[in-house]
């Protein structure tokens, strides 16, 4: 009995929690395993979209409404590369009453970490809008303008720096720029 009892304690506090937290980390890996295996099977039939977080990607300048093709300009905020293919800018015209989607292709150029990049736009950029990047199908940043000088760009002041999803919410802080594509921008005049 003693004997028993000593040698299935040993089994217990040895191998059991051993095999438990085996288990454990099976089990943990078969779910990883389902999750990547989901997002490769959305994946397959969908465009594969940059994973980053609210505010990773933070829009900070506009071309002008002349510009063909028009571009934005986005802030990589997320501290690493990111591989642009996929990701979705929405412009909401400002009454609602339309909305352009365009999605980022493959062979887009790479966003390196606190760098600006230039992405081109296959659809022209309403008069008035709410523009929002999307990845993965999650909102990463919103920008509203309400119009677009016809030289130059719309941005967003070089003042705060780094760029912030948040600070770009704010109207008073965009103004209209000769244009610096890929550049911290000048500062808004005061
Ligand atoms: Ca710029």
């Amino acid at each position: 009995m003693a004997l028993g009892r000593g040698t299935t304690g040993t089994i217990d506090s040895v191998s059991v929690p051993a095999q438990t937290g085996a288990r454990r980390a099976a089990h943990s890996s078969i779910i990883v395993a389902a999750l990547v295996l989901s997002g490769c099977a959305r994946d397959a039939l969908d465009t594969p979209c940059p994973e980053v977080n609210v505010g990773e990607l933070v829009v900070t300048e506009l071309s002008g409404s002349d510009a063909d093709p028009p571009w934005v300009e986005l802030y990589n905020a997320s501290g690493a590369t990111i591989d642009l293919t996929g990701m979705r800018l929405t412009l909401t015209k400002l009454d609602g009453s339309k909305t352009e989607t365009f999605v980022v292709d493959e062979g887009a150029p790479q966003a390196a970490a606190d760098s600006y990049v230039v992405v081109e736009s296959s659809v022209e950029f309403p008069t008035g809008a709410a523009v929002d990047v999307v990845t993965c199908g999650r909102p990463i940043d919103r920008m509203i303008y309400r119009s677009l000088p016809s030289d130059g760009s719309y941005a967003f002041t070089g003042l705060i720096d780094p760029p912030d999803h948040a600070e770009n919410d704010v109207e008073s802080q965009w103004c209209p720029d000769i244009g610096s594509p890929g550049e911290r921008n000048p500062e808004c005049p005061e």
